[in-house]
């Protein structure tokens, strides 16, 4: 662990005690602090108003019954999450998780990274997130309808166009974002499209959205690239997962001329040399919600291994987009084994902190999750951004829009950097960037 400043010693020890046993959030809240050392010597202004404090602590958390039948009749009982961690940049922002491990910490330190990733889109939104320990491996479009109203019936008072605006994350895609935005809109009675991102192309939602955290989290590994002179084209990609964000980073990687040759889920990696064939993981993945067992049992030379890493295959870029701390010190020593250049997060904090320092101590590129996959909800902003304008943006021109979010995003990361002493860190760069302009902005509008 890297030694934290004497004066946020007292500031972490804190958040610890007040927030027992959610041990995501508080390696998510020391990974901030100990880059924010430099920051803490020059603004002294920032210590005087308790602004790291205050930023550790939400501003409102909502935990709620959520009670759905399933399709035998029977009556279950899930556990909903809002927290709304900091609205200083603009209305909260961030997606919904519905996955049989969420709990406080969880959702806690999701809306603590969310805050400062918002903040280095460079667009007017603030930090929350929220989810469900609801477990939807399985069940059918109407149990996942029921509970998504159930969900609803309770968030609805909660969210709105200018309060909190939630979007998609692990398990809740294009569909429940659909049944959530249907039960609003009943409950409501008002069109207010700008309430959910992440939504149908026919009703408010945005091109390249859904690409969107892939397609960013590869742009800024291109970026990572040009800043050594170098390109994807050629190379050899490893990625976690095959969701959302996996999905649209291979897809994007093909196009840039490297070549994923493995991904995973959580019954295995899957590995095929020849290079992924995007339409039938799309296929397997998106339409009959299968494994990855299903995808090689279809493709000549595909292999699934169910009892290994997907670390382990050589490749010179990783891209974990599947789930916090998937990658651990070793899966990180068999990357560096295998030759790895440049490892980017696409997942929220995927890398344990011992891998990021393995990574880091053999002179790996590494990309924090918070600048890496930042497209994501920047896309969510330009989804918000059509709405109010009763707008609606072509692909290309959007896509655009987010390639340049994310290289303004990379130079960002970099100046700051240099600026705060630690040339080319882009973890620094991240952390510092994305606190100073929350920070600032609290100052501006007093002790609240
Ligand atoms: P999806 O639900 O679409 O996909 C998640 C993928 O990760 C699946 O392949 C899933 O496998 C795997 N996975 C999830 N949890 C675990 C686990 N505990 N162990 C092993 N594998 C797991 O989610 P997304 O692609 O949307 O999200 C992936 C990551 O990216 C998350 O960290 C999320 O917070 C982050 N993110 C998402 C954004 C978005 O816009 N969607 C934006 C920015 C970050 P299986 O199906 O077998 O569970
Ligand atoms: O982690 C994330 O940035 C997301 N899940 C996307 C959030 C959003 O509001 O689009």
């Amino acid at each position: 662990m890297t030694a934290l400043h004497p004066d946020l010693e007292p500031v972490l020890d804190e958040v610890l005690r007040r927030n027992p046993g959610e041990n995501e959030f508080h390696q998510a809240v020391r990974e901030v602090l100990e880059s924010l050392s430099p920051v803490v010597d020059r603004r002294p202004e920032y210590a005087q108003a308790s602004i790291i404090e205050r930023i550790c602590e939400p501003e409102r958390q909502i935990i709620f019954r959520v009670p759905w039948v399933d399709d035998d009749g029977g009556v279950r009982i899930q556990r909903g999450f809002r927290v709304e961690f900091n609205s200083a940049l603009g209305p909260f922002k961030g997606g919904l998780r519905f996955h049989p491990s969420v709990y406080l910490g969880i959702v806690k330190f999701l809306g603590f990274e969310q805050i400062f990733k918002n903040s280095l889109t460079g667009l007017p939104i603030g930090g929350g997130k929220g989810g469900s320990d609801f477990d939807p491996k399985g069940r059918s479009d109407g149990e996942i309808m029921r509970f998504c109203q159930s969900f609803m019936t309770e968030l609805y008072r909660h969210i709105g166009e200018y309060t909190d605006v939630p979007a998609g994350d692990i398990g809740v895609g294009g569909r429940e974002i659909g049944y959530l935005f249907g039960q609003y809109k009943r409950i409501t009675n008002r069109y207010e499209a700008g309430v959910l991102t992440g939504k149908g192309l026919t009703w408010g939602g945005s091109q390249a959205r859904t690409e969107a955290t892939g397609y960013g989290t590869v742009f800024f590994t291109e970026e990572m690239l040009r800043a050594k002179g170098e390109s994807l084209d050629g190379k050899r990609v490893v990625v976690s997962g095959a969701g959302n964000v996996a999905i649209y980073a291979i897809g994007k990687v093909h196009q840039l001329g490297g070549r994923v040759i493995a991904c995973s889920d959580s019954s295995g990696y899957l590995l095929d040399e020849a290079g992924i064939d995007l339409d039938l993981l799309k296929d397997v993945k998106e339409v009959r919600r299968g494994r990855v067992a299903d995808y090689a049992a279809e493709r000549d030379g595909a292999t699934v291994i169910s009892d290994g890493s997907v670390w382990d295959v050589p490749c010179q870029i990783a891209l974990p987009c599947a789930t916090e701390n998937e990658m651990d010190e070793e899966g990180a020593a068999a990357l560096i084994k295998g030759g790895v250049e440049i490892v980017a997060e696409g997942a929220n904090m995927p890398c344990t902190p011992g891998a990021i320092r393995a990574l880091r101590e053999a002179g790996v590129g590494f990309g924090p999750g918070k600048a890496a996959n930042a497209g994501g909800v920047a896309t969510s902003a330009l989804e918000m951004q059509q709405n109010a304008s009763r707008d609606s943006w072509t692909f290309e021109y959007t896509e655009e829009r987010l390639h340049e979010v994310m290289k303004g995003l990379h130079d960002n990361c970099l100046t700051t950097a240099d600026e705060f002493g630690s040339p080319g860190d882009y973890v620094a760069g991240a952390n510092i960037g994305g606190f100073i302009k929350v920070a600032d902005a609290m100052l501006a509008m007093g002790v609240i």
